[in-house]
């Protein structure tokens, strides 16, 4: 049914001369209708992405993405325009009414024609539930009114470039899918602003000019600004943080998927590190990573997997896995999966003969005593900062037991600077749709009930180092699960993938290709 938005009526009012019937949908008999002959079933309508009737295997009914149920994106909305309009009356109470723009992730090429895996932003994923590029969230909020309106703007449906790309949801079915209150062809998105511009002159216009996501969409804001100024003299504001505030608690069921993204991931890690041999390729670590990860329900890997044989571990981001690794070295793989637009990230380190050497060993045991001790204090809800304080305290008495360290450091600051020099990347990051999620949350807040973030202490040994034993120069190992914090305390989501020494060495026997 046709629906006026408020803004055809501004325009109207206003005299603009604005061709009203841009903005009204086009015809729907021009794409959804369905001619149900008697006596079959009509196969669903396809959408631009896998719906409770096409997919019945991966969404429950209700659900927009799997797992999630609908009604949860309309609440995250209403939480981000509370939120939103909470900020504003304390920094710009003059302002009355609020514009909020996030684009969706543009299709990227890897040449022409030849398309990246799609992967859509978060932002916007978690708002909208949306997974089909070239759409705009456009949010109008207005302080003293209840009269709030979602808008999608969406790729009108095509039937050339279907045939080609597949289907689309389109603005005549969105906004039922979505549960948004309207639905534009992304081609009307220029005049909307424009029009919007016009007839609410003393706007705050929620927007990301310093992060674009989609050039296209960007350009149209930019000549957008001039125009978008306030009382309180500020035209522009980002509303990244404020849904970065929202996605960093994790709802029930977005912990739920996170559980089995990790459950994957670390079933995932543990049959790699069963079938590596002295002589494996990185490479071929790598493809069996991938794998079972996809094998087991994962849409793919969430990053590029770290996967280092011997000295190659020291490079932090080694992501070329393209070396042998060879017998008495350790591999460090860092992997994680996406599973239904959530991420897991898990670091092991094992010896690639199945058998630790004593003095990995001892590094190792050193390394790993320090990792759970971390996890333990995460029950006193510390920061992430101050946990990479307690990392260097911890690594430094541990490394110094064992001659990484001189025992002529002593003081605090020296033995934090010595551990410092052996760990020189922070112990803990927030973790969930994004590998690196929530970027924008500050690591000095505390965590809270509700946070996943991981910890990653790890030990790096340089080749020069003529402190160590020559056997352990060049050898670099991390180790890191991922924890939910909870009221009581916290859980390990990544517990069941093996990390002491024993439990790894175990895996190896368990394995078919185990010779004793
Ligand atoms: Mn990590």
């Amino acid at each position: 049914m046709f629906q006026l938005s408020l803004l055809c009526t501004n325009v109207k009012s206003s005299g603009i001369s604005v061709d009203v019937l841009l903005f009204s949908r086009p015809c729907s008999t021009k794409t959804t209708a369905q001619h149900v002959t008697k006596g079959t079933t009509p196969a669903p309508r396809l959408f631009g992405q896998p719906t409770h009737l096409s997919h019945p295997h991966i969404l429950k009914e209700g659900e927009l993405t799997p797992g999630i149920p609908l009604s949860e994106f309309r609440d995250r909305r209403s939480s981000f325009a509370t939120s939103l309009l909470y900020q504003s009356s304390q920094f710009f109470k003059d302002t009355e009414n609020h514009l909020v723009v996030i684009p969706a992730a543009p299709q990227a090429y890897m040449s022409q024609k030849v398309p990246y895996v799609y992967r859509q932003n978060s932002d916007f994923l978690y708002l909208t539930g949306c997974l089909e590029p070239d759409s705009v969230l456009v949010m109008s909020l207005s302080q003293n009114s209840s009269n709030h309106r979602a808008i999608m703007f969406m790729r009108e449906r095509n039937a050339h470039s279907e045939l080609w790309d597949g289907p689309r949801t389109g603005v005549d079915e969105a906004p039922k899918l979505f549960e948004v209150d309207e639905a534009l062809p992304i081609e009307h998105l220029n005049q909307y602003l424009a029009a919007y511009a016009k007839t609410n002159p003393n706007f705050m216009l929620w927007y990301d000019f310093r992060q674009p996501i989609d050039y296209k969409v960007h350009n149209i804001l930019s000549t957008m600004v001039p125009n978008a100024t306030t009382a309180c003299g500020k035209s522009w504001m980002s509303p990244r943080k404020l849904v970065h505030e929202l996605r960093i608690i994790k709802s029930s069921a977005e912990q739920a998927l996170m559980c089995k993204s990790c459950q994957i991931a670390s079933k995932a890690i543990e049959t790699t590190i069963a079938t590596s041999y002295p002589g494996v390729s990185e490479h071929e670590l790598f493809a069996t990573v991938d794998y079972h990860s996809r094998m087991n329900g994962a849409e793919y890997l969430a990053y590029l997997p770290v996967v280092a044989g011997g000295e190659r571990a020291n490079i932090i981001h080694y992501i070329n896995n393209s070396q042998i690794v060879k017998d008495g070295e350790l591999v460090l793989m860092d992997a994680g999966c996406e599973f239904h637009g959530y991420s897991s990230d898990i670091t092991r380190t094992w010896p690639v003969s199945g058998q630790f050497s004593p003095k990995q060993r001892e590094v190792y045991e050193a390394l790993l005593s320090v990792q759970v001790q971390l996890i333990s204090m995460l029950a006193e809800h510390p920061s992430l900062d101050s946990l990479f304080s307690s990392m260097c305290q911890l690594l430094a008495v541990r490394l110094r037991e064992i001659g990484l360290i001189s025992n002529k450091a002593t003081s605090k600051q020296e033995l934090y600077q010595a551990a410092y020099a052996y760990c020189p990347h922070h112990v803990s990051h927030y973790l969930g749709m994004d590998v690196h999620d929530t970027e924008l949350i500050d690591r000095r807040v505390r965590v809270q009930p509700g946070m996943i973030v991981t910890v990653e202490p790890g030990v790096y040994i340089a080749k020069d180092n003529k402190l160590v034993s020559p056997e352990i120069r060049g050898m670099g190992m991390r180790i890191e699960d991922d924890i939910l914090i909870t009221e009581t305390g916290f859980e390990n989501l990544t517990a069941m993938c093996a990390k002491h020494p024993d439990d790894i060495q175990g895996l190896f026997r368990a394995s078919p290709n185990y010779k004793a």
